[in-house]
């Protein structure tokens, strides 16, 4: 029987590169999103593939989380995976001019939803004493820089989070694995400047960054592991890459 994996953010990105990897391994999927459209035609072309549900809901809001996860079928609530990797990133400020609501926006996505959806889950893992949950944090969540605050303290939540789980849910037979991306050429910056494409484009211009495939590579990495192995922290860079503000761009 194929294992299962519930993917969080699968409409693009990361989630959405992890999705055709797990498709391409024999992983049947619970794709969940907020982009109903995107999250169908992903399903039409895994669903070649893999047996995939979709479920759309907002992580942040818990009652829809709630309703969405507790809808389905008993056998498909017992997922074998759980990709923590709905997220992202609001605004580039100061704390002095920061808005209110892109701080709650990265709040509400990075750590309540990662919470949300993992007390869906957990339990049923815990019956089964076996699992793994992968959340994707990011360097962003081990060394701040000036004008991120809020999205690295969002990101250190992940990272103290991971931790957490791993204490208490070791125990359980569950492996947690936390993964940190620097920088990766997705919707991410277009996010974070709020549609904005040539401040977007700058983000990863003079080097080669990472692209979501990449990422989506190390977590299928982490969930093949043999049953003894837990990663349980990856840290990845474009090779061009330092640390979280320190990137070596060749001049055009
Ligand atoms: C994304 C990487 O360095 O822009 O999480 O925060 S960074």
């Amino acid at each position: 029987m194929n294992r299962k994996a519930l993917i969080t953010g699968a409409t693009s990105g990361i989630g959405e590169a992890t999705a055709r990897i797990f498709a391409k391994n024999g992983i049947d999927l619970v794709l969940c999103g907020r982009r109903e459209r995107r999250l169908e035609s992903l399903k039409a072309e895994l669903s070649q593939l893999v047996q995939v549900k979709t479920l759309v809901f907002d992580v942040g809001d818990f009652e829809s989380v709630r309703k969405s996860i507790s809808g389905l079928e008993e056998n498909w609530k017992g997922v074998d995976i759980l990709v923590n990797n709905a997220g992202g990133a609001h605004g580039l400020d100061p704390l002095k001019d920061g808005s209110i609501e892109d701080w709650q926006k990265m709040i509400d996505s990075n750590v309540s939803g990662l919470l949300y959806v993992s007390k869906m889950l957990i339990p049923h893992m815990i019956k089964k004493h076996k699992g793994h949950i992968v959340n994707v944090g990011s360097i962003a969540g081990k060394q701040t820089y000036a004008k991120g605050t809020v999205y690295c303290a969002a990101k250190s939540g992940v990272e103290a989070i991971s931790k957490g789980m791993r204490l208490e849910l070791v125990p359980e037979g569950i492996k947690i694995s936390n993964i940190a991306p620097g920088a990766v050429e997705t919707e991410f910056s277009n996010v974070r400047f709020k549609g904005d494409d040539d401040r977007a484009k700058k983000v990863y211009e003079g080097y080669q960054p990472l692209v979501a495939e990449d990422i989506a590579e190390c977590i299928f990495f982490c969930v093949n592991a043999p049953d003894h192995v837990q990663i349980a922290d990856m840290t990845i860079f474009p090779s061009a890459q330092s640390d979280a503000t320190t990137i070596h761009r060749s001049l055009a």
